[in-house]
Formats: C-alpha cells, structure tokens, sequence
C-alpha cells in the first residue's frame, strides 16, 4: 500500500491509423472521462495530464504493398517515440492512452533507448489476446496493430524496425505475452521461429493466472525496467466489450485484478501502454471504466493492505 510511485505523464495519441475499424482514436477521452487521471491522484500518484498529440489524420486506405497507412503509422510512432522517451529522461512514468497498438512500437522504441542510455535491462509484459507479430508477407488484413511486436524485434520495413534509428529496439526474449488465444497461421511459425515466450489461454487455462504471472515477471531485479503494453482486447469481451476486434475466451474480471496486482507488487512497472479501447463500439463506456478499474490495481489498489 505504501509504495510510492514516480509522478506518472499521461499522452494522448488518439489514432486509429494501425486498425481495421474506426474508433480507437477516441480511446484518450474515454480514458480521460472514465476519471484515469482522478483514479491515479487518489492513490497518492502526482500526475500530469501532457494532453493529446497531433499525428496525420485517418486516410482510411486499404493496404497497399501488405501494409496500410504505413506513412500514417512511421508518423505517429515518432511522436509517441519522442513523447515517451522525453518524460522517462524527465524522471517521469509514461502512461500512452492509445490510439491502437501499432503505437506500441514507438512507445517501447522509446523506453529501450532510454534503457539502453541508463544501463537497464528492459522487460515488456505484452498483455493481448493477439501475438502482434505477424509480416507483410503473413498478414490477413495489412493492419499494422497487429505487426508491432515483429517490427520492435527487427522483423518488417526498416522504416518501422529501424524507428530509434539504430537497429532494431529489442530481442525476442524480452518480451513476455500473455493472454494470447488469436494467432494467423504464417505468424505462429513466426512465433517459434524467433522464441517469443508465449503465455497463451491454453498455459493459463492449465496452470492457472498466479504461476503464469510468477513465470512472467521472473527473474527481475533492481535494474529492470518493467513495460506494460495493455491491449484492452487481453480481457474477456464479455466483460469488455469496447474493443475492434474481440476474441472470446479471455481473463475474466478477477484474473485480470491478479494480473494488475501482481505486477504492481513486483515493484519494477516504470511505463505502460493502454491501447485499442475502441468507444464506438462500447456500452456507455464499460470498457474505459474496467480499464481504469484494473490500472487502480497496477499502481496498488488492493482489497486489503498486504504490506
Ligand atoms: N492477427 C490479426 C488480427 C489482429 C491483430 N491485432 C489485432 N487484431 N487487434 C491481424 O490483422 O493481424
Ligand atoms: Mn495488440
Ligand atoms: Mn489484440
């Protein structure tokens, strides 16, 4: 309960440019009047809210070459690489409200630069109920939000692997999915091919949320820098229905919490992404509201003091 956390800078990037449906470029309002902001200030957090940033609008193209909106998609990941590479250097914890999560790859382009400059090893729980590491080559649908995880380890156009400039920002081993039970068939032979260690439905379905999240967030320490990448479309869409694509067979709404819990207690969350919160398609704004729900407990909010 006493944990104090850095202050925290919220950063609107309301794009939709990565996804197959309209509407996630609301996510940071529905965010905003969900009360995230509020919600963080009662925990005791000091929060900045840096407002929204200004990308190119939705041209609303269909794919060309295997990708769409790819000039769109390189312009909104420099700004949120710039924005989120800024606050952390500031001494503050970014928290990205998305905009869909082909802007992943700019927010932990940002945080590995910032990691790399100070010495820290970086690890990214990639909570989603896709892998996101699908090609040009072995996607259904040319959507960029479901490539980011590809191109942040080096797989895709150099003009989205080489955002930071100098090579591609992480290795596969970094990075720990869970929630996964949405895979295209080119991309699972992607999957294996690079290593990604995959906590899918089926893992936690066996040994259930607690040891999967202690495997997750294993092997940390002092020096580790923890991002959180919060696909909303992880949870059951029973319980949110608010997102594009909606797969069923989630985390119902108390594993989430021990998701969110568990992490929080693991002491090492230092940025976090909330993305592809689509309100259009939403019921009076459910899914905002769970979202903040869950991110009280990422920074602490539990049902009883526990330390
Ligand atoms: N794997 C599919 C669907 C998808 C990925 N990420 C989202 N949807 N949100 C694709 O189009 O790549
Ligand atoms: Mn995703
Ligand atoms: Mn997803």
């Amino acid at each position: 309960m006493s944990r104090v956390y850095p202050p925290v800078s919220l950063i609107g990037a309301p794009t939709d440019v990565g996804a197959g449906d309209r509407g996630a470029r609301l996510g940071p309002e529905a965010l905003r009047i969900a009360g995230l902001g509020e919600a963080l200030v009662a925990r005791g957090v000091d929060v900045l809210d840096r407002g929204n940033l200004d990308g190119p609008r939705n041209p609303w193209q269909p794919p060309h070459e295997g990708y769409r909106h790819i000039n769109e998609v390189v312009a909104w990941n420099r700004l949120v690489m710039d924005a989120v590479y800024a606050e952390l250097k500031g001494g503050r914890m970014p928290i990205l409200l998305g905009g869909d999560h082909c802007l992943g790859l700019g927010s932990i382009t940002g945080v590995a630069r910032h990691c790399r400059e100070n010495g820290r090893k970086l690890r990214v729980l990639w909570l989603d109920a896709h892998a996101d590491f699908n090609t040009s080559q072995v996607t259904p649908s040319g959507n960029i939000h479901g490539m980011p995880v590809a191109c942040l380890c080096g797989i895709g156009p150099r003009e989205l692997t080489h955002l930071g400039g100098d090579g591609p920002a992480i290795t596969p081993d970094v990075v720990r999915q869970i929630g996964i039970r949405s895979v295209d068939q080119g991309e699972k032979r992607l999957v294996k091919e690079h290593g990604l260690e995959v906590y899918d439905m089926r893992y936690i379905d066996e040994v259930g949320m607690k040891r999967t999240m202690e495997a997750a967030l294993a092997d940390m320490d002092e020096d580790t820098h923890l991002h959180v990448s919060f696909d909303v479309d992880f949870l059951d869409p029973s319980i949110a229905p608010g997102v594009g694509t909606t797969v069923p067979g989630g985390p119902n709404y108390r594993e989430a919490q021990l998701v969110m819990e568990m992490i929080a207690d693991s002491g090492r969350l230092a940025s976090l992404d909330i993305v592809e919160l689509n309100p259009v398609i939403d019921t009076r704004n459910v899914t905002g509201e769970l979202s903040v729900d869950l991110v009280e407990s990422l920074f602490g909010k539990s049902t009883l003091m526990r330390d």
